[in-house]
């Protein structure tokens, strides 16, 4: 396992439409343990391949492990879909590991089923709700190039936008 860099707004690279994974190589199960041990280490419960440089569609995700409550439900999640989502609307203040220090209010089906494969090839289906549905959401979200800011006002989004734009310029790096 290897920590990887998460990447920050207003890199370029989190605009890109992730590419579908075509067989789950040893390579792809290389970059699920670097995604896992990076996402622990932000800390953060959920992580998409492309804020680690890979463009990918490749989910990983953790709603269980806490500091030091010794239990864990590390999750991958290979070409994920929406296949349907409720009506119902929930609202979850986000943040994002690419976007540190900003948290906002957004609102997402509350439950969704989603299809995907995982790290054995089997191609599931399941249902979502609570945390997890905003979880898979946000994560698909990246995938196609989607950040939790897009779901915001454009005011605040281009305010986001211009504080990162100012920052990197400044070349002020979050740790
Ligand atoms: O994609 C990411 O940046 C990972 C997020 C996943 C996430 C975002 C919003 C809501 C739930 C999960 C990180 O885990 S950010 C840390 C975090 C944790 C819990 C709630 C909000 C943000
Ligand atoms: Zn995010």
């Amino acid at each position: 396992m290897a920590l990887r860099e998460i990447i920050i707004l207003p890199d370029k690279q989190l605009r890109l439409i992730s590419k579908p994974v075509a067989e789950v190589t040893t390579e792809i199960r290389k970059l699920a343990d670097d995604m896992f041990e990076s996402m622990y280490d932000a800390p953060g419960i959920g992580l998409a391949a492309i804020q680690v440089a890979e463009p990918v569609r490749l989910i990983t995700m953790d709603l269980v492990r806490k500091e030091g409550n010794g239990k864990s439900e590390p999750r991958a999640f290979i070409n994920p879909e929406i296949i349907s989502a409720s009506d119902e609307m929930n609202v979850y203040e986000e943040g994002c590991l690419s976007i540190p220090e900003y948290y906002a209010d957004v609102e997402r089906p509350a439950r969704v089923r989603i299809r995907f494969t995982d790290l054995d090839g089997n191609v599931k289906e399941e249902d979502a709700d609570g945390l997890f549905a905003t979880c898979i959401q946000h994560e698909i979200d990246h995938l196609n190039g989607v950040l939790f800011i897009d779901h915001l006002s454009m005011l605040k989004r281009r305010m986001v936008v211009k504080k990162f734009e100012k920052a990197a310029k400044h070349g002020i790096k979050y740790v």
